[in-house]
């Protein structure tokens, strides 16, 4: 039997990225007293919004780490059925050097999530049509908190920069989509199992994913899902996904101020039309969206959106989207061992996708100023991104992409190039392979222009998980 999607008890934003609400901020929580945050839980299981039908005004959300599901007190059992990632955080000694979280980006410098910050036991993720709408939201929930057992630890703001990053970049193009609610006009490539992003339903591999699940005597109300696959036990997990949050700082102005230098004239003024495809062969698409894969010259507006492609048939050797452009190697389609172009190298790639749900804050810089003025990024004000996505296996998806394809050096057969955007690169810089013919072009001592400033493994259950939680 078809194992279709519970829409009513999937927290909406694993559904959807509510692009129509365009403000949005986080409030990162920590719960003094379990008893007193168990009443208000159980009042915001019913104001959660769900994958059920698009908001039109405002939406929702909330993710628990593991301190705080331990806190709320889930059985300790059942709470060591979560995946190890998730139980250890984000933040220790061996992830950091999996994730490439060290020297500037090491946890023992986060405002947040770091071994020397408060707690954080759970995050509120609220969204509205517009500021004045989100501030009002915010007011009903902040002034609960503290009546409520809550702590507000951090209150992170967003920015709408429309589909624009801070770099200047359009954003949010390619997704996976949940196989189930996808369209006839997403790609094959595209079209991912729901157990890959949503737990207790069945993955990539075939197989329903690892969970939460306990004897149905531990649910004398019968509150959550039975477990699918014949258990017999009901499903704590089901309906929930886990969510990565990392607040990642963009050092925009020296972004630019690097590719200015590497692009200048003999006689020492800048090029622009130079310095912008360079930017571009280092994201992999143009400002506007268009992959370089398509249009390798010179952008095209008309391809903005354009996804229905893969790289190793038409670019094997990358001489138009280079094969270390951020985007060929956060997702490589078609690229990957054994037998790139194959339908097989598609399905592995297939098991490594995250579905991102991420937004801008800080302000936006001043295109005038941008290349005139220097200051160093402790100078400037602070600008970036909070990534968040969702997966159904942090180890295999969002660590796998970031330690294997983004900050792997010799991703895809490269000798010493990471991520020119996100990867850590060493004190004395990285280098970027812009392949070409007859000689490859390369760019040497690239800085680090995104460093990690906070971050949690959260864990974003179903509604009817919430209602358990909050029952317990
Ligand atoms: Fe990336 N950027 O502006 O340069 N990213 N990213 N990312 N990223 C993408 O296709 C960016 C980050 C992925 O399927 C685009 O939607 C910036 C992390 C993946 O073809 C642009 C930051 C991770 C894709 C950027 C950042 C990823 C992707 C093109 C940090 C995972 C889809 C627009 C500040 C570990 C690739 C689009 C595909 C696309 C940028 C972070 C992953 C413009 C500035 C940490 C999987």
């Amino acid at each position: 039997m078809a194992d279709t999607l519970d829409l009513q008890d999937i927290q909406g934003l694993i559904i959807r990225g509510y692009g129509n609400l365009r403000a949005a901020c986080y409030l990162l929580l920590e719960i003094n007293s379990p008893a007193a945050a168990k009443l208000w839980l159980s009042a915001l299981a019913n104001a959660i919004t769900s994958g059920q039908a698009k908001p039109e005004e405002k939406a929702v959300n909330v993710a628990f780490t593991y301190t705080g599901i331990k806190k709320l007190g889930l059985e300790p059992a059942l709470a060591t059925m979560f995946s190890n990632e998730f139980i250890t955080g984000m933040a220790t000694p061996h992830r950091s050097l999996l994730l490439g979280d060290v020297e500037e980006s090491s946890p023992m410098q986060w405002s947040w999530g770091g071994p020397d910050t408060k707690p954080i036991d759970m995050v509120l993720i609220l969204f509205a049509v517009n500021d004045t709408k989100l501030a009002d939201i915010y007011k009903g929930y902040t002034n609960e908190f503290t009546t409520n057992g809550l702590l507000e630890i951090l209150k992170l703001e967003t920015v709408d920069l429309g589909d624009k990053e801070h770099f200047g970049f359009h954003d949010g193009i390619s997704q996976p989509m949940i196989e189930d609610l996808s369209q006839a006009k997403t790609s094959p490539m595209d079209r991912i199992k729901a157990g890959e992003f949503l737990l207790g339903y069945p993955n990539e591999y075939g197989l329903y994913t690892d969970r939460p699940v306990l004897k149905p005597a531990l649910d004398p109300k019968g509150l959550l899902p039975r477990a699918r696959g014949g258990s017999g036990n009901v499903d704590f997990g089901r309906n929930g996904s886990y969510l990565v949050f990392r607040q990642l700082r963009q050092d925009v102005r020296s972004f630019w101020q690097f590719l200015d230098e590497a692009t200048k004239n003999p006689d020492g003024s800048s090029n622009p039309a130079t310095r912008l495809k360079l930017a571009s062969q280092v994201v992999g698409r143009w400002p506007s969206g268009a992959p370089l894969l398509q249009t390798p010259d010179q952008d095209d507006p008309r391809l903005a959106d354009a996804n229905n492609f893969a790289y190793y048939q038409t670019d094997p050797y990358g001489c138009n989207c280079p094969i270390g452009a951020h985007v060929r190697r956060a997702n490589p389609r078609d690229s990957l061992d054994p037998e790139p172009g194959s339908a097989q190298s598609i399905a592995i790639g297939k098991r490594h996708r995250i579905l991102r749900r991420g937004r801008e804050y800080g302000p936006p810089i001043d295109q005038a100023e941008l290349l005139s003025i220097k200051k160093t990024i402790a100078e400037d004000q602070e600008r970036g991104l909070h990534f968040l996505c969702l997966n159904a296996n942090i180890s295999r998806q969002f660590e796998f992409v970031q330690h294997t394809w983004v900050n792997n050096p010799h991703f895809n057969g490269l000798y010493d190039d990471a991520d020119p955007i996100i990867g850590t690169h060493s004190s004395d810089g990285s280098t970027f392979t812009i392949q070409a013919q007859p000689v490859r072009k390369r760019l040497t001592s690239l800085p680090r222009f995104v460093s990690v400033v906070g971050g949690a493994y959260f864990f974003m259950p179903g509604i009817k998980a919430i209602h358990y939680l909050a029952g317990l």
